[in-house]
């Protein structure tokens, strides 16, 4: 077998060009981030940044397949001890018996529904591992009128053909957007019921979104108005550079 040796020469030549080869590629990620840092923002992140999350969502939005189901657990495996994350939109107090569900079909034409209207749809229940995008994660139990439902209910067919629906807390101060396949998921609800009972006020009293597909900052607590636009309606975290699809 034959040996390779280097000699002393070649082995320093070597060495200066992995070394030159450190500087530069150390240089490229500095500049790159000072670059990437001086872009204009678009909708509240750097362009470049902005731009790889919008094609993670195409590409994301292509492969969801809406009869996969996340996974479900037995009622025995829920938490009891339900963590509670976020009040923006939920300072004001609330009524159940007033408060009304406002779905605009378009301007000047709004359903208002009742909570009790809502409770005297088709129930379904769902325990699911619900993730915060802070990295925590908690298996929930969840009881509500799944979206499709509702939708079909109160003939919203012809809004749903639209690309997104939105949603706001009736003081607008914590809003999503959601793209109408993820809407009308199977396991998506219009939830009023937590473990059995009704929503604790913090958890969003009367109604809030339960959408498993995506994280909890989608997950928008204390609904008041629903919309549907083939534009992205606006959205809280997307506004503070988080990903706007936010599914998982
Ligand atoms: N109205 C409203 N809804 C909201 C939020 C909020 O601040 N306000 N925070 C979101 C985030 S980041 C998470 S993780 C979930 C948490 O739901 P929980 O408080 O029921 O655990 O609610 C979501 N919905
Ligand atoms: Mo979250």
């Amino acid at each position: 077998m034959e040996e390779t040796t280097f000699t002393k020469r070649q082995v320093l030549r070597k060495s200066a060009i992995s070394f030159a080869i450190f500087i530069l590629v150390g240089f490229m990620v500095y500049f790159g981030y000072q670059w990437v840092k001086r872009q204009p923002k678009i909708a509240g992140a750097p362009r470049p940044l902005r731009e790889s999350l919008n094609f993670n969502e195409q590409v994301s939005s292509r492969l969801f397949d809406s009869s996969r189901l996340v996974k479900e657990y037995p009622v025995s495996a829920a938490e009891k001890k339900v963590r509670f994350n976020g009040s923006d939109g939920l300072r004001d107090s609330v009524n159940s018996g007033t408060w009304r569900l406002r779905v605009v079909r378009s301007a000047g034409d709004t359903l208002q529904i009742s909570l009790s209207e809502l409770k005297a749809l088709p129930k379904k229940e769902i325990v699911f591992d619900f993730k915060c995008i802070e990295g925590w994660s908690q298996v929930t139990h969840w009881g509500g009128v799944p979206m499709k439902t509702f939708i079909d209910h109160y003939r919203l067919g012809p809004e749903s053909q639209l690309k997104y629906m939105g949603l706001q807390t009736p003081d607008k101060g914590y809003y999503v957007g959601i793209d109408m396949p993820s809407a009308l998921h199977p396991q998506t609800l219009l939830c009023y019921e937590m473990n059995g009972r009704a929503l604790p006020l913090r958890e969003g009293f009367p109604v809030r979104l339960i959408i498993p597909v995506k994280y909890g900052i989608k997950h928008l607590k204390r609904i008041g108005t629903m919309f549907f636009s083939n534009e992205k309606p606006p959205d809280f975290w997307a506004e503070r550079g988080y990903d706007y699809y936010a599914g998982h």
